[in-house]
């Protein structure tokens, strides 16, 4: 170490300053670059990767900039630098075995699920991360051995608001660019990948300390008197379940299918070609629908906001509203306490439950929140065979997916609750290997809009091949099947270019078509019912739960949930929608417009009456989107205990290694295994499915219905 020289500048406090820099720049692109999948796809992307450590790094070093005394600046420089070295460090081990980042939550240890790094972190650990510390050791002893000479001279203050300042003007350069690339990234929160591959691990740590601290407040001010305040709500709002109907599914399977971004207007419909034939886009689903052994809904909504399919989950399994900023399952999935769908059921009938989902685990916040509702197994993209010719950016397609997902679900314990989250049609509604194009491409100006119907028919085809996987298998006739549209596929500023397709003119557009266009596919399909058929009530997704649990047998009178049973008669024909606009059998409010609902007149100046009425639902609407938001900021379900359900143990699971799980369970059971493949005398079932693509069905397309 003697013969080295160190370029001059490194004895100046700037200079210094300027090599740590470098240092934790080229330590975070590092980790970027070798241990992180941040899913970087494009040159912007890689940019905004590259430039993201740069100006959090300059912020945090420059706190030292301040400090005049010689020794007390170069020692919080250097305290400042091995805490970021350690946050980053600690990150990367934290990812080898979650695949996911640090939490201010898991570091409070409140987070226990994910936390239980203590043991096992020494077993993550690889000889060549010394690399990430040796730099800390090399500049001490280059101190302690004069290498490198302390400067006397303190940085002028002047200097170090300027570097303060630069940091800060990088920033928002970087955000900006980020907010280009992901638009609306801050206030909804895709995932924590999301952050740091656009925003770096300190800014993602300190957003998520923000985020962290204002749940905290609002939950700290919470007290058991909201929530008599909510129960008093739920009690008087409760619509008892119909007679003929309660218990008719009891102790079937449920397999949810989630159908993404399907509205109900691709119900029936035909797709002209440029040759003016016509192609039917979900022929299956549409016999689900006219079938008479599913009770199938007409006027049925989403309710989503900002977290969209995450939303949609949160008021299918807990009957509770997402949040009216931001998504709850990324703000609230892994704190708070809830009793959702799968918990009620396996506490009430013993049910076991499972999320089938070919994407990254972290997304949504899906690998925690899932935990704090329950689920006993969620077999994300880490048990599928994905690759780049079977998927697209939000995961495996639905073919692959269903059949892939089998082995896994003929391990399940009946009776179970499951959920299967479809993904190819998903904006930008493109993605498609040639083996699968052949449906006609819409023919508008809105290139999104043209692919969209052929997605949804490559979803539909998968939905059938699972469906007659189910029949083959034997578990169709042990289960009830629910489909349902997460929430729209075509946004509202592009329903002008959609309003010929649906008979319809840009012209004469208006709010009260958006409205309608809220709808999506509502199907509870269970075999041997006759009793099914077209449903026009009108209701939403916040609906859907007290609908099912009455349709199994499990009351719900003493549960806290937020919307009604579909199938009751006193079942209130109103939907809310999230930001407070509505649909009533008799009214449509959107976007400040009033309509009646059955003719779609527009009411421009209401009667005395007619206003009364209106007034009298917006209260309706806010009354049930206050009582959900109580819940959910105030976490208010901890002090609930009048639903006779046990405090929900959620560190118990785990979602690694579920299938040597199931197997473990399945052979404490032995002859009492209730499985698919137990039943079929521990033969699987995988080769009972069939799956074929679009050409194998119907031949060549001819040259101008490709999909690509
Ligand atoms: C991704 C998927 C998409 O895993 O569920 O969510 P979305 O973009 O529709 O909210
Ligand atoms: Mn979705």
């Amino acid at each position: 170490m003697n013969k080295i020289k160190l370029p001059k500048f490194v004895n100046s406090r700037l200079g210094f300053f300027g090599l740590l820099t470098i240092l934790l720049w080229v330590k975070n692109i590092a980790a970027y670059l070798t241990e992180f999948k941040l899913g970087v796809e494009s040159f912007q992307q890689y940019l905004i990767l590259f430039i993201n450590p740069i100006a959090t790094t300059i912020f945090m070093l420059s706190i030292a900039l301040y400090v005049k005394g010689k020794k007390s600046s170069y020692i919080t420089m250097l305290v400042i630098y091995s805490l970021m070295t350690l946050l980053l460090f600690s990150n990367i081990v934290y990812y080898r075995e979650f695949t996911d980042f640090i939490t201010i939550n898991t570091m409070l240890g409140a987070g226990q699920v994910s936390s239980g790094l203590g043991e096992t972190a020494i077993k993550l650990f690889r000889p060549y991360d010394i690399l990430y510390w040796i730099d800390i050791i090399a500049l001490v002893v280059l101190f302690a051995r004069k290498k490198i000479t302390m400067d006397e001279r303190p940085v002028r203050a002047r200097m170090a608001l300027a570097i303060t300042t630069l940091s800060i003007m990088i920033f928002s350069g970087n955000l900006f660019m980020a907010e280009v690339d992901r638009p609306e990234l801050l206030t909804r929160t895709f995932s924590r990948d999301y952050l740091v591959k656009y925003l770096g691990i300190n800014a993602f740590t300190v957003y998520d300390g923000v985020q962290t601290y204002q749940a905290s407040q609002v939950r700290a001010e919470a007290s058991p008197t909201d929530m008599d305040d909510v129960a008093k709500y739920v009690s008087n709002h409760y619509a008892a379940p119909n007679d003929d109907l309660f218990g008719i599914a009891k102790g079937k399977n449920v397999i949810y299918i989630h159908l993404e971004s399907t509205q109900q207007f691709l119900i029936d419909y035909k797709l002209k070609d440029e040759n003016g034939v016509e192609h039917e886009v979900m022929p299956f689903i549409n016999s689900l629908y006219h079938d008479k052994q599913t009770f199938a809904f007409d006027n049925f909504y989403h309710q989503v906001k900002g977290g969209k399919t995450s939303d949609a989950e949160t008021l299918m399994d807990n009957s509770l509203f997402g949040l009216n900023q931001g998504a709850l399952m990324t703000q609230l999935g892994g704190k708070n306490t809830f009793q959702s769908a799968p918990n009620i059921l396996e506490q009430t009938a013993g049910y076991t439950s499972a999320v089938f989902h070919g994407n990254d685990s972290t997304f949504w916040n899906r690998n925690e929140t899932y935990k704090h509702w329950g689920y006993d197994y969620f077999f994300s993209k880490e048990y599928y065979d994905v690759n780049e010719d079977n998927s697209f950016q939000y995961g495996l397609h639905d073919k692959p997916f269903f059949q892939q997902s089998v082995k896994y679900l003929e391990q399940l314990p009946q009776p179970f609750y499951s959920k299967f989250i479809a993904v190819s049609n998903h904006f930008p509604y493109s993605e498609f290997t040639d083996d699968e194009a052949g449906f006609p491409m819409a023919q508008t100006d809105d290139e999104t809009i043209n692919g969209y119907f052929a997605t949804a028919n490559y979803l539909d085809a998968a939905v059938e091949e699972f469906f007659n996987y189910l029949k083959a298998s034997g578990l169709y006739d042990n289960s009830v099947i629910v489909l349902y549209g997460d929430h729209f596929g075509i946004s509202e500023s592009r329903n002008e270019s959609l309003a010929e397709l649906v008979g319809k003119t840009k012209e004469d557009w208006n709010s009260y078509d958006n409205a309608q266009m809220q709808k999506v596919p509502y199907l509870i399909h269970i075999p041997g019912q006759e009793n099914g058929g077209i449903n026009h009530t009108y209701g939403g997704q916040v609906d859907a739960l007290p609908t099912l649990m009455h349709l199994l047998g499990v009351d719900t009178k003493n549960y806290i949930m937020m919307g009604q049973d579909l199938l009751s008669a006193d079942h209130d024909q109103l939907v809310a929608f999230r930001n407070g606009d509505f649909v009533s059998d008799k009214y449509t409010y959107h976007k400040g417009s009033l309509y009646d609902t059955a003719s779609g007149n527009e009411i421009v100046t209401a009667t005395a009456q007619q206003q009364k009425e209106v007034d009298a639902l917006k209260e309706k609407v806010s009354a049930q989107l206050d009582a959900s938001d109580q819940v959910n900021n105030g976490d208010l379900f901890r002090f609930y205990d009048k639903s006779g359900l046990k405090d929900l143990d959620y560190t118990k699971f785990n979602y690694k290694d579920a299938l040597e799980q199931l197997k473990e369970a399945a052979a404490k059971a032995g002859n009492d295994n209730t499985s698919v493949i137990a039943e079929n005398g521990g033969q699987s079932t995988e080769d009972l499915y069939v799956t074929k693509t679009y050409k194998e069905l119907h031949g060549e397309p001819s040259a101008s219905d490709t999909t690509k």
